[in-house]
């Protein structure tokens, strides 16, 4: 039986700092394609460190620059070779914060920053029927001591503070993300050849 296409969802996965540097990006990706899900993004990205602080004040600091350089452009011409975007801050600042904007009172917060951007991570979209409960699933409890064996958190991890893979929550969350960490033109909609094997 063939899936409607109203079944189909998207969902972020992303490879955290530890799992990219202990090794484990082909494990982690191999789990969610051996399951049967369709790749639609893929790549390795630093977050950068000094674009991560506080969504809150990345927002005020964003305004008052804003602020300034709107300003200022108004009293003087833009010198010529000198692109619109150029002196804007790159897109995806605060990147970090706004994923994990929902977290942003907990006290681990600064800690899960700082962890998020200590090294590249690997940015996934996959899509399927079910995907986002189903890759939850594979993925397995926030603090590995309790996730089942043969999740990846259960097989792979120890700390939560260290549990190597992100998954969207919820649909909504899913299409959120993917949105968040990939620019347009990096997702690839492709059809594969073995349906309904890969929906
Ligand atoms: P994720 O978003 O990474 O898939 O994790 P999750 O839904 O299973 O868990 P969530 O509560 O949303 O937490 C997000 C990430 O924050 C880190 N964390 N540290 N007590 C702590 O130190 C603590 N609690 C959560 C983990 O990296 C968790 O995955």
């Amino acid at each position: 039986l063939v899936a409607s296409m109203e079944e189909v969802e998207q969902t972020y996965i992303m490879i955290k700092p530890d799992g990219v540097q202990r090794g484990l990006v082909g494990e982690i990706l191999s789990r969610f394609e051996k399951k049967g899900f369709k790749l639609t993004g893929l790549k390795l990205f630093q977050c950068p460190k000094e674009l991560a602080e506080d969504l809150h004040c990345s927002l005020v600091s964003c305004y008052v620059f804003l602020f300034f350089v709107l300003g200022f452009a108004t009293l003087e011409p833009r010198p010529e070779g000198l692109s619109e975007t150029t002196s804007l801050p790159p897109r995806g600042s605060g990147k970090v914060c706004e994923h994990y904007k929902d977290l942003q009172s907990k006290p681990f917060f600064p800690k899960l920053i700082d962890y998020i951007t200590s090294g590249p991570v690997v940015c996934m979209g996959w899509e399927g029927v079910g995907v986002v409960a189903s890759a939850r699933k594979l993925i397995g409890a926030t603090n590995p001591l309790n996730a089942e064996p043969g999740t990846i958190r259960g097989d792979l991890a120890v700390q939560t503070g260290r549990n190597v893979v992100h998954g969207s929550d919820s649909p909504d969350n899913g299409k959120r993300e993917i949105g968040l960490w990939f620019k347009e033109g990096e997702l690839c909609a492709w059809t594969a050849v073995q349906e309904p094997w890969l929906v």
